[in-house]
């Protein structure tokens, strides 16, 4: 007795044989190509987004590793669907008859409606808790920022506050030096965002969030305050505009500089005081330089650098 033999003329076991070893053969590539970068699976996980830094930004890239677990998986299904159609269900030289002509199957088409719909609604409820906390009201106890965007720069304020000269601090970053918004780490800060111009946007790629600069947000109905938390760790973050602005656009970098309370509190002192040398308020790299406390107190930005605005010099990111 032979085995029964399919029209291509190969047997079932063989060609269950092949596929086996073709899966087998897919599954080593992911393998391989995941272990020859190098990553470890925390790096896998976050799928290319920046470690947070604040608790807002880890609740979000939690919920942005799910998300992103949850498309592979659709993905993996329907991919595999797919790849499974084209095998298995080829056209063979040896087929006469056309294929079964069915085009009706209610009850999958009730589980392949239904089943989105939970996938989605499931995605759609962890949305909104994250949601509700990142995009939640100041409850008064932050240390408040203003930040003013403009063609092609920014401006942060600290409001409250009083130099000798009887402005509150501010700096304002210019085309040759990138502006450092010093912030203090483990601390509630709520920043209140206008622009003077166009529409930018406030970016800090490690806090995992950004916002639009709008002109006259509250003419335009837009909610212009958010919070964080606290800072986790000190550091340098660089930040950027994500609206497109104008010429300049890609030359509005800034950088955020978290430093421990106390060298924030410090931080602050100077600001308000005359700096002996200028008969002047410190300026933020003045203050810094003075601070004197390694990297952290680098008196110009360590994450990005002022980009020359000759418009007929080629750009080098
Ligand atoms: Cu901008």
């Amino acid at each position: 007795m032979s085995a029964p033999q399919d029209e291509g003329g190969r047997t079932p076991r063989r060609r269950t044989r092949r596929v086996t070893r073709a899966l087998q053969l897919a599954v080593l590539a992911c393998v391989v190509a995941l272990v020859s970068t190098g990553c470890s699976i925390q790096d896998v996980i976050r799928f290319g987004w920046p470690v947070g830094v604040t608790p807002e930004a880890t609740m979000m890239r939690e919920l942005w590793t799910w998300s992103a677990i949850a498309a592979l998986a659709v993905g993996v299904l329907v991919w595999g669907a797919t790849a499974w159609a084209v095998a298995f269900h080829r056209r063979k030289a040896t087929d006469s008859d056309l294929p079964r002509q069915f085009q009706y199957n209610l009850p999958l088409e009730l589980v392949l409606t239904v089943l989105p719909l939970v996938i989605v609604a499931v995605l759609f409820y962890f949305t909104v808790v994250v949601q509700n906390v990142v995009d939640r009201e100041p409850s008064g106890n932050e240390l408040k920022i203003d930040v003013t965007a403009f063609q092609w720069n920014w401006e942060f304020q600290y409001p409250g506050t009083r130099n000798p000269v009887g402005q509150p601090v501010a700096t304002i970053g210019t085309t040759a030096e990138v502006p450092l918004l010093v912030l203090p780490t483990n601390r509630p800060i709520s920043f209140t965002q206008h622009s003077e111009d166009v529409i930018h946007s406030f970016w800090i790629p490690e806090f995992l969030f950004k916002r639009d600069v709008f002109p006259d947000p509250e003419k335009n109905d837009q909610k212009n305050v958010w919070v964080i938390d606290k800072i986790d760790q000190p550091g340098a973050f660089v930040g950027r505009c994500a609206e497109y602005c104008g010429a300049y656009h890609s030359m509005m970098n800034f950088e955020v500089r978290a430093l421990p309370e106390a060298q924030f509190d410090q931080y602050m002192q100077l600001r308000q005081s005359i700096d002996p040398t200028t008969r002047q308020p410190y300026s933020a790299a003045e203050a810094l330089a003075q601070m004197n406390c390694g990297p952290l107190c680098s008196p110009t930005a360590t994450t990005t650098h002022p980009f020359n605005p000759d418009p007929t010099v080629r750009l080098a990111f």
